[in-house]
């Protein structure tokens, strides 16, 4: 948009005196950024109802993306850059005495999401208007984000993260677009006059879902789409109400909307859960079916001008709650619906871990979602009775959605879907191959690939303005919105000015994060030092193991040889680990036990040193990416989905050290096997082992000196504070089998760790191979991604490149 300087500064001091009375001298930085983000909405306003209007009176086909999780970081400097007012806006802001960043500090981190699922969600909707594609989030708003992690004595502590205390500057409570959701009591269908059923309710809860929308800004096209997050509330009482039980309902009801679930790739099978998962998806549908009766175009037409998209399986209720109101609300006949139904909904899966997969038992959605439950075995029934006709009964058996008295979601998501996507191809290879190859036998063609993608703006735009504006004077700026563009950088590859500049960029954020980590942990580190970085969930398969007993190995060797010929190292861990899952936080309290070892081990000085940053999310990745040398990415092949860090780092230059898991595959593709290091099993070797049942941990153990040092070490008293953590996780690595091969991998590993300390001592050689990653990584843009799902499974428009 356009906007002068001066103008900003008096619409600035204006706003100020409308919303606080207050004169610029008396305002603090609290006042300061919420009147700020009150000027951003009103220049917002317009647009946004222009992009909601112009949807409408186009008839335009609208994608609705259904997720539990939007992660979203802070949004001041993301809507700023959107709008192409951040400069202007520093600047004015500047002339007034106050600093930008400080503003950015008040704003709450919103942690609406675990991990990998819910940061791409945020990534998407950032590429979806921005790609103008009419699309929108439908999520919950949580009271309770997730929660904040303090280290007590090196042991995760959970705190509650009260996200909304101060209020939220970006939302609109839109009380009008408020929908009932049913809950509970008995249901039973009755023949009309018309000729139809129509089931009739007794004892339900009725819960009000209110709905609070936030502005989704695309860059620099005037498109404001919308993220619609659903608050549960109770319905108005009439004067019959008691007083006493309204208050203990109004406590339940409340509850749905009260916190996110804390599990990351892990089924918790909770009633609470579950009520959460049908109250966004009947809350999302019924406003959507609302939404498009204002077209008049006839329900028969639905799936022209609606896309569902599934988000894993948590939102996988879409398909019978669109049923039920086809059916029931709209009186159409099953055949028809269905056609519908399954024309709307689209999924992506986001794992193979069987602990993850949604297995609902059919009592508690019968008690709890009565309706429903009848509708998904009707949907069974006439999976089994249809395809039995096609397909031997074994492989109707495996693939049916109810059985063992559980509701597999998962199959249910298949079966009533015309998509289902993988995240990687990888990932997409091992679900028709493996995981899920029953299904694919049956709808082979449902099945495609969407590899993930990060937002270049959010993740170098801002996090790294010093890399920015070297690319912007090389290249221009055309990467904003056109990311491919990136690989003209290829052309400074020999360029030796470039490749220091390049360096000096990647100092100067070590630099900060350096004194980042000494202001807020009293640590030094020092900024000459390879700083490798692992930021991601702490789960077993992700393997944070592997890279910290690869560090004692390299501690033992110092102590053992002074003089030893290491390149300096600083470790740096991000990760929190679900509060009920005890395995991942006894490996966080090992990591903290031998950080305290080695960062105070006057022989070791600045050789090596060991990070663990506290409350890792969003704000701490957009500190801690620009400033990595190194990026692990080392889960055992075939676990992890995709990855989406390994996206972000090698964007900021850093160099992958990594298995051929999930995208890491595509991007060695990308970058040429010389501008990657690559090590341990492959996914077909671990298929393999898990055939033959051949891998016999206990042996690493025993023939491998190394390895048995470091792992004596975890027994013998040598990491002080970590006695039973060491010795559960001994077991679980020498005894118990070692579930994720970390001893199998355990010597290639610390091979390709002696490559990375050997290149790096090179500047050349490492700044070329920074360059080929950043110039390599547009393709990895979720602007590329989004726009393939828009043609390839939504079937809506989009903007593909800028003219
Ligand atoms: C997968 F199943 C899940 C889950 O519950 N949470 C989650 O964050 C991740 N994921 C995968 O583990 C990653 O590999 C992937 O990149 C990410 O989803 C986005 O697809």
């Amino acid at each position: 948009m356009d906007l002068s300087k001066h103008k900003f500064k008096a619409d600035f001091k204006k706003m100020l005196t409308e919303v606080y009375s207050m004169g610029l001298k008396e305002s603090e930085a609290t006042e300061q950024f919420f009147t700020l983000g009150n000027l951003i909405r009103s220049y917002i306003a317009k647009n946004w109802s222009k992009t909601n209007q112009a949807y409408i009176e186009k008839k335009k086909k609208q994608v609705y993306y259904f997720s539990m999780e939007f992660l979203l970081g802070r949004m001041l400097k993301s809507n700023l850059l959107n709008l192409g007012i951040l400069e202007t806006v520093r600047d004015g802001l500047g002339d007034l005495g106050i600093d930008l960043e400080a503003l950015v500090q008040i704003e709450p981190d919103p942690g609406l999401g675990n991990g990998g699922l819910g940061r791409l969600a945020a990534c998407f909707i950032d590429s979806m208007a921005t790609s103008e594609i009419p699309a929108h989030g439908n999520g919950i708003r949580y009271k309770y984000g997730l929660f904040k992690q303090k280290f007590v004595n090196g042991y995760q502590v959970e705190l509650p993260e009260n996200w909304l205390q101060n209020g939220n500057v970006w939302e609109t409570r839109k009380m009008h677009a408020a929908v009932t959701v049913r809950f509970y009591g008995h249901v039973w269908l009755e023949h009309s006059g018309e000729g139809h059923l129509v089931p009739h309710y007794e004892d339900a809860q009725e819960v009000l879902a209110v709905p609070y929308d936030s502005a989704v800004i695309g860059f620099d096209n005037e498109i404001v789409n919308t993220l619609r997050l659903w608050s549960a509330e109770v319905p108005p009482q009439d004067e019959s109400t008691d007083y006493w039980s309204f208050i203990h309902q109004r406590n339940e009801i409340e509850s749905i909307s009260e916190v996110l679930y804390p599990d990351d790739s892990n089924y918790e099978g909770r009633l609470l859960r579950l009520k959460q998962e049908y109250f966004f998806v009947s809350a999302g549908v019924q406003s959507i079916i609302r939404h498009y009766k204002k077209m008049h175009l006839g329900i028969e037409h639905l799936a022209e001008k609606v896309a569902i998209h599934i988000n894993d399986t948590h939102p996988a209720l879409c398909i019978p709650e669109l049923m039920r109101i086809l059916l029931d609300e709209e009186h159409m006949d099953w055949e028809h619906a269905w056609h519908l139904t399954i024309n709307t909904m689209s999924y992506t899966n986001h794992t193979i871990m069987a602990e993850a997969m949604e297995k609902w038992p059919i009592e508690m959605i019968q008690t709890l979602l009565p309706r429903i439950v009848q509708i998904i075995h009707e949907i069974d029934r006439r999976y089994v009775m249809e395809m039995g006709r096609l397909f031997d009964s074994k492989l109707i058996q495996s693939t049916r959605i109810v059985e063992g008295g559980h509701v597999r979601m998962a199959h249910m998501a298949i079966i009533g879907s015309h998509s289902i996507n993988g995240v990687a191809q990888l990932h997409t290879n091992i679900l028709k191959e493996k995981v899920l190859h029953p299904f694919c036998l049956i709808y082979p063609s449902k099945f495609n690939n969407k590899t993930n993608g990060i937002t270049q703006r959010r993740w170098l735009m801002l996090a790294n303005e010093p890399l920015r504006h070297l690319i912007d004077r090389k290249i221009g700026n055309e990467w904003a919105t056109m990311p491919t563009e990136l690989k003209m950088l290829k052309a400074f590859r020999e360029d030796k000015r470039t490749l220091q500049e390049l360096a000096e960029v990647k100092h100067q954020n070590k630099v900060r994060f350096a004194r980042f980590v000494d202001q807020s942990m009293g640590l030094e580190i020092n900024p000459e030092a390879i700083f490798d970085v692992q930021i991601k969930r702490l789960h077993a398969y992700k393997r944070q193991l592997l890279n910290l007993l690869h560090i004692l190995s390299l501690y033992f060797k110092l102590k053992d040889h002074p003089e030893a010929d290491l390149y300096p190292h600083v470790f740096i861990f991000g990760a929190k680990a679900a509060p009920s899952y005890t395995y991942a936080k006894q490996i966080i309290k090992l990591i903290n036990s031998v950080a305290d070892l080695i960062n105070h081990d006057p022989d070791i000085h600045d050789k090596l040193k060991l990070v663990f940053v506290e409350n890792y999310g969003v704000s701490l990745a957009e500190k801690i990416i620009p400033a990595a040398d190194v990026s692990e990415q080392i889960s055992l092949a075939s676990k992890e989905a995709s990855g989406t860090s390994n996206m972000k780092l090698m964007l900021n230059g850093a160099i992958t050290l990594a298995t051929l898991d999930g995208a890491n595959v595509e991007i060695k593709e990308h970058v040429g096997e010389d501008n990657i290091v690559l090590f341990g099993l492959r996914a077909d070797e671990v298929y393999h082992y898990y055939n033959e049942g051949t891998y016999h941990a206990h042996d690493y153990y025993e023939k491998n000196q190394v390895l048995h040092r470091v792992l004596n070490a975890l027994i013998d008293g040598t990491i002080p504070g970590a006695e039973a953590e060491g010795n559960a996780i001994f077991d679980s690595l020498v005894s118990y089998g070692d579930e994720y091969f970390v001893l199998r991998d355990f010597d290639d590993y610390a091979a390709a760790q002696g490559r990375i300390d050997r290149l790096y001592r090179d500047p050349l050689i490492w700044q070329k191979m920074a360059l080929i990653n950043i110039a390599s990584a547009g393709i990895f843009s979720s602007d590329y991604t989004v726009q393939q799902y828009a043609s390839q499974i939504w079937d809506v428009s989009s903007k593909v490149h800028r003219i």
